[in-house]
């Protein structure tokens, strides 16, 4: 049976296109000199910013927990920060989100969901702005990366191919390219992105030339003593971010696994099928965004209701799990690591 505060989750969802309204309203009619020169696309913005604030916390109250909702407060305020919005624009919105749902809900479902709100509300002083950089030290490794990260938002692909090809050659593992170069340097442009320094155009670029990059170091990765143990892996259907998701799979692949990495957005039933297929001894998802780990979820149980699907151990992993380091079971997985090494210690666990 559900919970009340997945019923509570699930009707703010529900009811998200009402209720994104119900706040809307309130912003204009309170702030009316403020936002009314923004025009019909300016609230359509706001309707579309205020479903999305509604969408995570759906997610962090199905989950049954705060942290997912915290953070999220914590991204809107640095990028709103960046966007240069007034200060207390993420602090107005929270306050109207919370009239509008306290009206806007039965009883019994708001007293559910205030908690969060009240939490939010209560950690939003405290966060950063400004996130620090994943860049910083002076570490060989993270130099190596800031070196890298420069050439990419110089538009330098060879130079930045150069200098990762140069490490290998000089005895630096793929191992700690990946962990120590690739995965902060696509984090650190995920902050410059979000505190507006840097274009989507500028993202997706570097993203495209790391992902080529990995894949001229394909040769090293597939040269260990195989175990006969099959890994499928799948970033769950909606999901766009795939790279940390590769990333495990081909630290498999160097513990010398079978890996079938089958991308982003993949559908379910594509998933159930090539589970069966190909005998997975464990299957691995990914989930980058919150709004996805109801997908997750479901999956799993789809998964569990399949022929011998008890039999297949599951891990999860990806940005939300990291925020909030149970919800790897609450969406029924049987493990989660947080990161590519760390997945293989959890795994060998699992399957015993
Ligand atoms: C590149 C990128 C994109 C690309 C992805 C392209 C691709 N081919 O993958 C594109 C442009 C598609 C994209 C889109 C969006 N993105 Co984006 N994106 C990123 C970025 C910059 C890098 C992602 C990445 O490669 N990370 C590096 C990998 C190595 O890290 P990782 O994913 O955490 O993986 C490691 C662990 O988590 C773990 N792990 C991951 N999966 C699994 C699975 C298992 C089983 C296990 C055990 C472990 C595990 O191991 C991995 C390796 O160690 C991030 C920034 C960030 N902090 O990650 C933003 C980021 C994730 N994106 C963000 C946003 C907002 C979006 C969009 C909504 C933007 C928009 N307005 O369109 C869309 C949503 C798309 C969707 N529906 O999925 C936000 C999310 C914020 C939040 N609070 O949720 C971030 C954090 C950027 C930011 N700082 O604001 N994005």
């Amino acid at each position: 049976m559900e919970s009340l505060s997945e019923t509570a989750g699930r009707t703010i969802l529900e009811q998200r296109a009402r209720l994104a309204e119900a706040i809307v309203a309130r912003q204009y009619s309170e702030q009316a000199a403020i936002w009314a020169r923004y025009g019909a696309t300016g609230r359509h913005k706001s309707l579309q910013d205020a479903s999305y604030h509604l969408t995570y916390l759906a997610e962090a109250v199905v989950a049954a927990d705060p942290s997912l909702f915290n953070d999220y407060v914590a991204w809107v305020k640095a990028l709103f920060a960046g966007l240069g919005f007034p200060e207390t624009a993420l602090a107005d919105t929270l306050t109207w989100t919370r009239e509008a749902l306290r009206e806007g809900l039965p009883a019994e479902l708001w007293a559910a969901v205030e908690p969060y709100l009240t939490a939010a509300q209560a950690s939003l002083p405290a966060a950063a702005a400004e996130p620090p950089s994943f860049l910083s030290g002076d570490s060989p490794l993270t130099l190596l990366a800031r070196w890298y990260l420069d050439a990419l938002l110089a538009a330098d692909r060879r130079t930045a191919s150069r200098l990762i090809m140069d490490a290998i050659a000089s005895g630096v593992s793929v191992r700690d390219i990946y962990l120590g170069v690739f995965q902060p340097v696509q984090r650190e442009i995920g902050r410059l992105w979000q505190t507006n320094r840097v274009s989507v155009a500028q993202e997706h670029f570097c993203t495209a030339a790391t992902q080529l990059i990995m894949s001229q170091l394909y040769p090293y990765i597939f040269s260990t003593n195989r175990t006969n143990r099959r890994l499928v892996a799948t970033c769950i259907g909606g999901e766009l971010h795939e790279i940390g998701m590769r990333m495990v799979a081909d630290f498999f692949e160097m513990e010398g696994w079978d890996t079938y990495f089958m991308g982003a957005n993949t559908p379910l039933p594509s998933i159930l099928q090539t589970v069966k297929e190909r005998q997975a001894d464990l299957l691995a998802i990914s989930a980058t965004m919150t709004f996805h780990v109801r997908g997750v979820h479901e999956l799993i149980a789809a998964v569990r209701d399949m022929d011998g699907g008890r039999r297949v151990p599951i891990m999860v992993g990806g940005y939300p799990f990291n925020v909030s380091p149970q919800l790897w079971r609450t969406v029924g997985a049987d493990g989660y690591a947080p990161n590519a090494q760390e997945a293989i210690g959890v795994a060998t666990r699992l399957i015993g």
